[in-house]
């Protein structure tokens, strides 16, 4: 069986990786499962920081790695929270104090306003010194909601509404969710690189 290790440590994307990309040929190990030295996300841009996950996951486990940097651009507010999506509220925020901060920070913006969406930049490398890196991406687009809404998924999924859907994304069938998302998206394309360049699937 064909091993890769995904450099995340937010259970919610692991979750997600497992469902779209595992197969009998394919395991996908999460890096909880290495004692990985944690690395500074200090890239300006999320291929930036996906790059730099994925190769320290790949340099201390020997195995190719996955990576994914994601995040919220509200218009509202200039594009923020963008690559800071999983610290808006502090460096060790919980998905509802990012939420709250958002909720807070919009609360004077009407619906129309209100429009945003979700980015994903999934990379993939052979080793830790791969020169070309698979890069794929994601756009997944919405509005900020006034209040939560669902118990599925992960971050701002409760607050992101999906106009053709009617509900939040919080609210949609992972497998849903799963299909139509930035990581769905960025997933998709993903495994078709993988097919068509190395023969994975
Ligand atoms: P790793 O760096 O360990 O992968 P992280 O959560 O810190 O975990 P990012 O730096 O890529 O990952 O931050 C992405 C944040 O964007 C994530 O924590 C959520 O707050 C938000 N986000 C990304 N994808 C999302 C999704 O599908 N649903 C809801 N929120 C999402």
């Amino acid at each position: 069986m064909r091993r890769i290790v995904l450099a995340t440590s937010n259970a919610g994307k692991v979750r997600e990786f497992r469902q779209l990309l595992e197969t009998p040929d394919t395991g996908i190990l999460s890096q909880a499962e290495f004692a990985l030295p944690a690395i500074e996300e200090t890239g300006l841009t999320f291929v930036e920081n996906a790059l730099l996950k994925a190769r320290n996951a790949a340099l201390h486990t020997g195995l190719p790695a996955l990576a994914d940097d994601s995040g919220l651009e509200v218009d509202a507010l200039n594009g923020a929270p963008g690559i800071y999506s999983s610290r808006y509220a502090g460096p060790a925020a919980t998905d509802t104090e990012n939420i709250d901060k958002l909720l807070r920070a919009l609360q004077s913006t009407p619906e129309e306003q209100r429009t945003a969406r979700f980015h994903c930049l999934v990379v993939f490398i052979r080793h830790a010194g791969d020169p070309c890196p698979v890069i794929c991406r994601g756009i997944w687009e919405g509005m900020i909601l006034h209040e939560p809404r669902g118990d599925h998924g992960f971050g701002y999924d409760p607050v992101f509404y999906v106009r053709d859907a009617g509900c939040s994304s919080a609210q949609l069938e992972p497998a849903l969710k799963n299909r139509v998302s930035h990581r769905g998206q960025a997933l998709a394309q993903l495994k078709q690189e993988l097919g068509a360049l190395f023969g994975y699937y």
